[in-house]
C-alpha cells in the first residue's frame, strides 16, 4: 500500500480524499494556491506545498509544480480528485513516467473516453445501447444533411471533445441544420481546440441516469447501481439521488450487467461512470467518466462501500474485496449541492463565513471544507458543501433532507440552501416525477 498520497485538488473533495487516506494509515500531502493557504484541506494534511498563484491554470492545473511537490515530499501516488487534472491523460502519463502512481485508470482509457466519438464507437462495439446517430465524425455539411435525414429530426450536433454542453446545438428541422452545424463546430474549436463533431437523435425529455462501476487490475468488475442526476441547471447538477425513482431492480441489473461486461472487455481498471439518457424505459449511453464523481457519496450511502478507499486499493493493485453478489443496496440517498451563489440569480457570491453549523444526526452526512471565519475565494467552483442524507426509503430520506436543510447555518454569504428548501416542497420532486428539463423549464421557469 502507498505510504504517502499527494492530493492534487482543493475544497470538499480534497478533504474527502484526505479522510480515506487517514483511515488507511496513509500520509497526505496537500497542494494549494496562494488563495488557499488557510483552506481546510491544507490544515488537515500532514504536509502542504504551495504550487502557485490563485488562477487554477497556474496552480491546480500546473503540472510541473505538482510533480515537484510530489518529488520534494516523496509522495508515492497522486490522487487527482474531480475536475482539474482528473481526466487529463497526459498528466496521468507524466505522473507514471516519474515513478508515481496515478490513482485512476490507464492513460489510454482516459484518452479514449475523453473523445466522445471513440467512447461511443467503443460502446456500440461492446453492445452498450447508444443514442442512434452518425457513424462517427461528421466532417461536412453535406454529410450532416444525409445523416440527419437518416437519423430523423430533431438532431443534436455534439463536440467530440465535449461534455458540459459546450459545442452542442439542436436542429429541429432541415432549415436549421446549416447554422447548428457551423455554430457547433465553431464553438467546439474555440472551447476545446478541436472542431470535430458528431450527430445524434435529440431526446426531448430524458432522465440522466449514471451507473457506477469499479474494476480492479485482475479482471474483476462490479457495478454499484445508479444515480439519478436529472435535477440540473446549465449542466451543473443540483440534486442527485440513488436509486433512481424511475428504475426497478430488474432494469438496474440489466443495465448494470451491460456496463460490467463492457468494462471487462475494455480491460479498464479503477472507478468509472457510464452516463445514460433514459427515456420511455430505454437506456442510451452518452459518455463515460473516468474519475471519481462529486455525487459518489449517495452510492456510498446505499452500498456501504467507501469508494475512495476502494479506488486507492485498486490503484495499489489490490483485488476487489467483494463480488457482485455481495453488493447490497439499502434504502435511499439524496445529495444537495450547496453553492456560494445567489439562490435566485445563481450569481457566484464568494465571501467570508461568519457563522457555521452543519446538520447531523442519523443518516446525515456533510462533505464540506467550510469553517467559521473562512473566506470562500472567488477563483474556483462555487460548490461549498454537499448535504447527503440516507433513509430506509425515499420518504424517510426526504424527511431527513428537509430537516437537515432547516438546521444548516452558513452565515455571511448567500447560498443555495433556500433553493433546496423550496425544491423540497415541489410535488414533481417529491413524486420523483422529473426529467433533465424539469428544474430549468418547470421549476425555475427560465
Ligand atoms: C443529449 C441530450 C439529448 N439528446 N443527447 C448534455 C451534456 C452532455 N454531457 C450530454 N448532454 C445531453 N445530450 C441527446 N442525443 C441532452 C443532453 C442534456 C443533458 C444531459 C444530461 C444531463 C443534463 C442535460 C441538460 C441538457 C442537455
Amino acid at each position: 500500500m502507498f505510504e504517502k498520497i499527494l492530493i492534487a485538488n482543493r475544497g470538499e473533495i480534497a478533504l474527502r480524499i484526505h479522510r480515506a487516506c487517514r483511515e488507511m494509515g496513509i500520509k497526505t500531502v496537500a497542494v494549494h494556491s496562494t488563495a488557499d493557504a488557510d483552506a481546510m484541506h491544507v490544515r488537515l494534511a500532514d504536509e502542504s506545498v504551495c504550487i502557485g498563484p490563485p488562477a487554477a491554470r497556474d496552480s491546480y492545473l500546473n503540472v510541473p509544480s505538482i510533480l515537484s511537490a510530489a518529488a520534494v515530499t516523496g509522495a508515492d501516488a497522486i490522487h487527482p480528485g474531480v475536475g482539474f487534472l482528473s481526466e487529463n491523460a497526459a498528466f496521468s502519463d507524466i505522473v507514471e513516467a516519474h515513478g508515481i502512481t496515478f490513482i485512476g485508470p490507464a492513460a489510454s482509457h482516459i484518452q479514449a473516453m475523453g473523445d466522445k466519438i471513440t467512447a461511443k464507437a467503443t460502446m456500440i462495439e461492446l453492445g452498450v445501447p447508444c443514442v442512434p446517430g452518425s457513424d462517427g465524425e461528421v466532417h461536412d455539411l453535406e454529410t450532416a444533411r444525409s445523416e440527419a435525414k437518416r437519423i430523423g429530426y430533431p438532431v443534436l450536433i455534439k463536440a467530440a471533445a465535449g461534455g458540459g454542453g459546450r459545442g452542442m446545438k439542436v436542429a429541429e428541422a432541415p432549415n436549421e441544420l446549416e447554422e447548428a452545424f457551423t455554430m457547433a463546430r465553431r464553438e467546439a474549436g474555440a472551447a476545446f481546440g478541436n472542431a470535430s463533431v458528431y450527430m445524434e437523435r435529440y431526446l426531448g425529455n430524458p432522465r440522466h441516469i449514471e451507473i457506477q462501476i469499479a474494476a480492479d487490475n485482475h479482471g474483476n468488475v462490479i457495478h454499484l447501481g445508479e444515480r439519478d442526476c436529472s435535477i440540473q441547471r446549465r449542466h451543473q447538477k443540483v440534486v442527485e439521488e440513488a436509486p433512481s425513482p424511475a428504475l426497478d431492480a430488474a432494469e438496474r441489473e440489466r443495465i448494470g450487467k451491460r456496463a460490467v461486461d463492457a468494462i471487462k472487455s475494455m480491460g479498464y481498471r479503477s472507478l468509472g461512470t457510464f452516463e445514460f439518457l433514459y427515456e420511455n424505459g430505454e437506456f442510451f449511453f452518452i459518455e463515460m467518466n473516468t474519475r471519481l464523481q462529486v455525487e459518489h457519496p449517495i452510492t456510498e450511502a446505499i452500498t456501504g462501500i467507501d469508494l475512495v478507499r476502494l479506488q486507492i486499493q485498486i490503484a495499489a493493485g489490490a483485488k476487489l474485496p467483494i463480488t457482485q453478489e455481495e453488493v447490497t443496496f439499502s434504502g435511499h440517498a439524496i445529495e444537495c449541492r450547496i453553492t456560494a451563489e445567489d439562490p435566485v440569480t445563481f450569481q457566484p457570491r464568494p465571501g467570508r463565513v461568519t457563522d457555521y453549523h452543519a446538520p447531523g444526526g442519523l443518516g446525515v452526512r456533510v462533505d464540506s471544507a467550510l469553517y467559521g471565519g473562512y473566506a470562500v475565494p472567488p477563483h474556483y467552483d462555487s460548490l461549498i458543501a454537499k448535504l447527503i442524507v440516507h433513509g430506509a426509503n425515499r420518504q424517510e430520506a426526504l424527511m431527513r433532507l428537509k430537516r437537515s436543510l432547516d438546521e444548516f447555518v452558513i452565515d455571511g454569504l448567500p447560498t443555495t440552501i433556500p433553493l433546496h428548501q423550496r425544491l423540497m416542497k415541489e410535488r414533481a420532486f417529491l413524486d420523483g416525477d422529473y426529467s433533465i428539463r424539469w428544474l430549468e423549464r418547470d421549476f425555475l421557469g427560465s
